[in-house]
């Protein structure tokens, strides 16, 4: 592999900043719990598991050759008494699971309402996102809304104007799905080549929920609707942000968006919308309209301020594109990731999340050495439309550094851009929709770090 084509990135803040940040030095490995006395462990149980059979009956341990001697002392939680059901209230992870949270980026600024975190990727199993470690992108800062003095309104090219209160929502018949959700800005810093140290950071910007609502086509013809003339719908947010968007009716009357409150089995989180959000599934992010207040039908794009001069994507000639609603085919390997460490040479499990805002994930490829050779990786069901899939695939480290890339095609055909490709066609000034394929190497000292390949 030659070094050349490696560029590591440049840190916009000094990598003391964000070791020094409160309990972002766990995702660094320092941490009791951190991923990286995970990995750690894990390799001690394989080792120790791999060494002799391990046999033994609760109370009637039967010796062991090799492994951890340990395992013959009973712990107190064996032994002892367990804790009663008396614990009522809402459940809680671990204590051991601290560290697991969503973290503001080293890479930006902020200010305390407009923000941003990110959900830590590196840490999550399968495709649903934990709903408190969904992320978080607030223009205004978040509400956390009384539903019963909250109102939902259909206006505009309609028979009647509608009001609903969320009680005569909730009796309407309802719809679940499975839907990613991506802030068109998700993996931004990288357009700059800021190389922020995780796959929270660089791609943290995506969630996959169970939603649950009512298609807004059923709320439509309630009020009478011209499905006919009316071609596009305005939505707009009961928060302080004005946050307005133009959604095109051909995505509302194929029935796909819905007027949610339900996201994982229970009401929407306040960080999320609660009470009333947009799902669009496939679309980015500033399109699924939190605090939902009303939906208007019109016959043109209304070029709210949040399609005119935000969300705009700067083209090489200098002119923007606009309404880029769609999140294109993108992927990431979330483990081993930035700022893992992998202890020893030996087996992994390469694993990792591909989306589409098109449709489902046909195919995902792995490679080991920046794209030069490619395997193919196990999908795991459900592979769901519009929704995370998960790939994983096994990985014989040979103790050299390797550059790790997954690329992933959906069921249009389309396949992730490598950088090159990505800049050929949309120039290095962007912001938004970057789906190139994201690289880490990983070092001879077994320090997984983000960079990007040419
Ligand atoms: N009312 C309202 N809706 C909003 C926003 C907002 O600030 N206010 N942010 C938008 C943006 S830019 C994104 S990426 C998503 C983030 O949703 P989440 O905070 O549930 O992750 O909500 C969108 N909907
Ligand atoms: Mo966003």
């Amino acid at each position: 592999m030659k070094e050349e084509r490696i560029r590591s990135g440049r840190l916009q803040k000094a990598p003391e900043n964000f070791l020094t940040q409160s309990g972002i030095q766990a995702v660094f490995g320092e941490g009791k719990n951190g991923r990286r006395d995970f990995i750690r462990n894990a390799f001690a149980a394989a080792a120790a598991a791999a060494a002799a059979p391990v046999a033994m009956a609760q109370g009637n341990p039967v010796p062991v050759e090799g492994g951890d001697t340990n395992i013959l002392n009973l712990p107190e939680h064996a032994v002892g008494l367990g804790q009663g059901v008396a614990v009522e209230g809402y459940g809680k992870p671990s204590k051991f699971e601290a560290n697991l949270q969503r973290r503001q980026s080293p890479g930006l600024t902020q200010t305390t309402q407009a923000s941003v975190s990110f959900a830590p990727l590196q840490s999550l199993f399968g495709i649903v996102t934990p709903s408190g470690l969904h992320f978080e992108r607030h223009h205004q800062g978040w509400w956390d809304i009384d539903p019963s003095k909250h109102r939902f309104m259909i206006n505009g090219m309609v028979k009647k104007n509608m009001v609903f209160t969320m009680d005569e929502i909730m009796r309407l018949p309802s719809v679940s799905r499975f839907a990613f959700i991506e802030c068109g800005a998700n993996t931004a810093t990288e357009w700059g080549n800021v190389a922020v140290p995780t796959v929270q950071y660089t791609h943290g910007m995506i969630s996959c929920s169970e939603f649950t609502g009512v298609p807004l086509i059923t709320l439509l013809e309630l009020a009478g609707a011209d499905l006919k003339n009316g071609k596009f719908v305005l939505a707009e947010g009961g928060d302080g942000s004005s946050m307005t968007r133009t959604i095109p009716m051909s995505l509302i009357t194929s029935g796909e968006v819905i007027v949610a409150y339900g996201q994982n089995g229970e009401m929407l989180r306040p960080e999320n919308g609660y009470p009333l959000r947009l799902v669009v599934p496939g679309v980015q992010g500033v399109s699924w309209v939190k605090y939902l207040r009303r939906v208007e039908v019109g016959d043109k794009p209304y070029a709210a301020k949040d399609e005119a001069i935000h969300y705009i994507d700067l083209q090489p000639s200098g002119l923007h594109r606009q309404y880029t609603n769609l999140q294109e085919i993108k992927s990431v390997v979330t483990t081993p990731s930035g700022g893992q460490v992998l202890l020893d040479k030996g087996f992994y499990n390469i694993t990792g999340l591909a989306w589409s805002g098109k449709g489902k994930v046909k195919r995902v490829d792995v490679s080991t050495d920046g794209g030069r050779n490619w395997r193919q990786a196990r999908l795991e069901t459900p592979v769901l439309s519009k929704a995370l899939t998960r790939f994983n695939l096994d990985w014989v480290w040979d103790g050299k550094p390797a550059i790790l890339q997954s690329r992933a095609q959906d069921e249009t055909g389309h396949v992730q851009p490598t950088y090159q490709q990505l800049r050929a066609v949309r120039g290095t000034r962007s912001t938004y929709h970057n789906n190139a394929l994201q690289s880490w190497l990983v070092q001879e000292n077994g320090e997984v770090k983000n960079v990007q390949v040419s």
